[in-house]
């Protein structure tokens, strides 16, 4: 049997479903979960936690504190299993595919029918997808929420793809792939251009992934919360309290969600509407790799690269603030710049067509005082170190995160900063072997925080340790996107 037949096949005897509290760091205490690594390698270590998280269809983030499928979760997993499996990686996105309304919208999260109601919130019958997102176009057989995540997806289905080109090709992964694909990037940007300037708007903070930014303050506070008695908050079963999104996030978080379940899921009349760097860098890239994944498939894939250099110059447009060096959230509801500075500022730097003076800028920002990127912050800050609503431990709120340091990761080896690229590589590998694949970190100590054994980061420790050696062609190409018809590895 192969490496890919038996790793599918050891999968598809994994049965524990949900594992109430294993893989949590809760309230800071030093608790390592697994047995003494020091004889094993963290590449292994990260394959066992792969292994690990792995139901038999996809991989959920923390078999504790998120117990199904996560939509960028999956993409950003998928980059990595595809160096111990590419056909589990193709697996991962076909079952997240498979979830996609007939809108085009890929939902957030694809439930687990096995797990109980009560492991995570808001559950299936808060979302009520099958009869609520009926309208819209939502599945019948299998529950999902009724909003999005950023669409990683065609960069994650061309990286996979590229892994093994011929089992690919032998399963018609791209070719089944790719309207689907196509779809979701319709759908985000013909009903989610709220802003009317080509970009997509987010209309829930779980959307951009970044739940609790500081970013999302001034829009969230003209949300009336959901009253605290309305639901129960599963995640403090798992996650310390200081470490999580306050209550009063939540009743808003709540609220938000409800009054779009209400409405059918049809999109247009959120009181939260926001377009965000990140969310559209990661269009961009995804609909350049969904060019060269049109071009594997006999098309020119010339009108996609057009498109995302369209979007490019419109990200520019609406959202970079040359004085401060950095790209910021536009608030759609009031027009205005939303003026904090996040790691989703510097994300477009991953962009391969964006101005050399606006990269170099950008390099710039991320060195200085705000983010210490390469000097006192350990990887890349979720938020401004000097910001008034920094917290070294609190979520999205200045915790270090694997699956952004990545990006930034590739953006600077996109840009020829190879240097910089190398030492922020160094960095999260050691971060990750030394926090047992921490959910994400205190930017000043490396301390872990959140959940353990966490999807993303064993992901993305595995590609980064399969980018070595570099060449001089990765950074003019960190993200696999040459001429080459897809045979780069
Ligand atoms: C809500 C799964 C997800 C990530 C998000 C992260 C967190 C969920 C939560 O976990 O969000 O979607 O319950 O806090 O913020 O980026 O995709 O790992």
């Amino acid at each position: 049997m192969d490496r890919t037949a038996q790793l599918t096949a050891r999968a598809a005897t994994h049965s524990v479903v949900y594992e109430p509290d294993v893989t949590t760091h809760s309230l800071h205490a030093s608790r390592t979960v697994h047995a003494p690594h020091a004889a094993r390698t963290l590449h292994a270590r990260a394959a066992e936690v792969l292994e690990a998280n792995w139901t038999g269809t996809s991989t959920v983030p923390s078999r504790g504190l998120y117990p199904h499928q996560w939509s960028w979760d999956s993409a950003f997993i998928a980059i990595g299993l595809r160096h111990l499996s590419p056909l589990r990686a193709q697996t991962e996105l076909e079952t997240l595919l498979s979830a996609q309304w007939d809108d085009g919208r890929i939902p957030h999260i694809v439930f687990n029918p096995s797990v109980p109601l009560d492991a995570y919130f808001p559950s299936p019958d808060f979302w009520r997808s099958s009869t609520a997102g009926r309208a819209a176009g939502a599945p019948r057989t299998v529950q999902t929420s009724g909003i999005v995540q950023p669409p990683v997806h065609a960069l994650a289905v061309w990286l996979v793809h590229q892994a093994d080109p011929g089992l690919s090709r032998s399963r018609g992964f791209l070719a089944r792939a790719y309207p689907r694909l196509a779809a979701w990037h319709r759908y985000l940007l013909h009903r989610r251009d709220l802003g009317g300037g080509g970009l997509a708007s987010v209309v829930h903070p779980w959307e951009q992934g970044m739940d609790n930014s500081p970013c999302w303050d001034a829009p969230l506070s003209r949300v009336t919360p959901a009253p605290a008695r309305s639901f129960r908050r599963a995640d403090l079963d798992h996650g310390a309290a200081e470490d999580r999104p306050t209550d009063l996030d939540y009743g808003r978080y709540v609220r938000l969600a409800t009054d779009y379940r209400d409405g059918g899921y049809e999109d247009g009349a959120s009181e939260f509407a926001v377009e965000d760097p990140s969310f559209n860098a990661l269009l961009i890239a995804s609909e350049h790799a969904l060019a060269h994944i049109a071009r594997e498939l006999g098309a020119t894939g010339t009108a996609r690269h057009a498109r995302a250099e369209r979007l490019t110059a419109a990200l520019v447009e609406r959202l970079w603030d040359p004085a401060e060096g950095m790209f910021f959230c536009r608030d759609v509801r009031d027009g205005a710049l939303i003026p904090e500075r996040s790691v989703s500022g510097l994300i477009p730097l991953l962009l391969p067509t964006l101005p050399r003076d606006i990269a170099d800028t950008l390099v710039r920002t991320a060195r200085g005082p705000h983010f210490e990127l390469g000097g006192a912050a350990r990887l890349v800050p979720s938020y401004d170190l000097l910001g008034e609503a920094f917290d070294p431990h609190r979520y999205w709120r200045g915790p270090a995160w694997f699956n952004t340091g990545w990006l930034v990761e590739r953006g600077l080896r996109q840009h020829g900063e190879r240097t910089h690229a190398d030492a922020l590589r160094t960095a999260l590998l050691e971060t990750a072997d030394a926090t047992d694949f921490a959910e994400y970190v205190d930017p000043y100590t490396g301390e872990a925080c959140g959940a353990l054994g966490f999807g993303w980061t064993a992901a993305l420790t595995l590609d980064l340790l399969h980018q070595q050696p570099f060449d001089d062609s990765d950074f003019t190409n960190a993200f696999g996107m040459s001429d080459q018809g897809g045979e780069r590895r």
